[in-house]
């Protein structure tokens, strides 16, 4: 038998961030911004430099701390890392405001990794993957209800993954566009199944400004392994969530701060080693 052992190819701090500025740029689903008052911005604005002037007078700042700063910030913009510093430190509070009267699935951060206009499947499929795709398989069925516990057909998983190297397509090289992405819509009966593979966590590039942050600070840079959904349905709210695994890693000390109890899956194995669970969502009405 060949055991075809292909060389994993790391991607570079400077070539995710860049792929993740772009991303956002053209596909992150935003909701408009054109009715944000003067006042509520100046409000915001000086209340976060506000914040900003307190930590500097409390920790007493020096002037060669306050240039390594600027550097830092200038050095985050050119490697594009602002979409994954914002999204790992930032993303997981605004989350949280944003879902907190939410009854439904709870929510968790989008992340900078979501890419539009994946392949569409229906009901049963499996998520697009290379003949060799390394990990072990998941199968991961459920049903889309509301909250009156209709089931919702039609509804739209948008779910994306890292590999199990945690690694991400259209975010690192040596991997396909669409690998390990995919757009599933429900039967009739707000079914789905989903075989994919078992991703491994993630751990933010090393060789960047935000990974030197985080070096230097002596923090480390992992997110447990996770499936990331947007489910969509006519009539429903759309959910942005991510649903993780029990026993596995960093799943109590996420540096994006983005786990939740509720979303917790715990895979069964059957007798081939394969892995196995059920989760329905709930949506609220829009
Ligand atoms: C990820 O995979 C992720 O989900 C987030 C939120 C930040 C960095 C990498
Ligand atoms: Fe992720």
């Amino acid at each position: 038998m060949s055991t075809e052992q292909t060389e994993v190819v790391r991607p570079t701090a400077e070539a995710t961030g860049s792929a993740a500025t772009r991303a956002f740029r053209e596909n992150a689903p935003r909701e408009a911004t054109g009715s944000v008052s003067a006042a509520r911005v100046s409000a915001i604005a000086r209340d976060v430099l506000a914040r900003i002037h307190a930590a500097i007078r409390e920790h007493d700042v020096t002037y060669p701390e306050y240039q390594a700063a600027k550097q830092w910030l200038i050095e985050v913009g050119e490697a594009g890392e602002w979409p994954i510093f914002l999204d790992v430190f930032v993303e997981s509070v605004v989350e949280q405001v944003h879902n907190a009267e939410r009854v439904g699935t709870k929510g968790s951060i989008l992340g900078p990794y979501y890419l539009a206009g994946q392949k569409a499947f229906a009901g049963r499929c499996t998520l697009p993957m290379r003949p060799n795709e390394q990990g072990t398989p998941l199968v991961f069925e459920g049903q889309v209800k509301g909250t009156g516990g209709e089931p919702v057909a039609g509804a739209v998983l948008d779910v994306w993954q890292a590999d199990a190297n945690g690694y991400y397509s259209g975010f690192a090289p040596d991997i396909p566009d669409g690998n390990l992405r995919g757009a599933v819509t429900t039967g009739s009966d707000g079914r789905f199944e989903i075989s994919t593979i078992q991703p491994a966590p993630y751990e933010i590039p090393k060789d960047g400004p935000t990974g030197k942050l985080l070096a230097v600070a002596d923090w480390h840079a992992w997110r447990p392994a996770h499936l990331h959904l947007i489910v969509r349905g006519s009539g429903y709210s759309n959910i942005t969530t991510q649903l993780y695994f029990a026993g596995g890693p960093w799943l109590d000390n996420d540096v994006a701060s983005a786990t939740k109890p509720e979303l917790i899956l715990a895979p069964k194995r059957d007798e081939g080693g394969n892995l196995r669970v059920t989760y329905d969502f709930v949506l609220d009405p829009a």
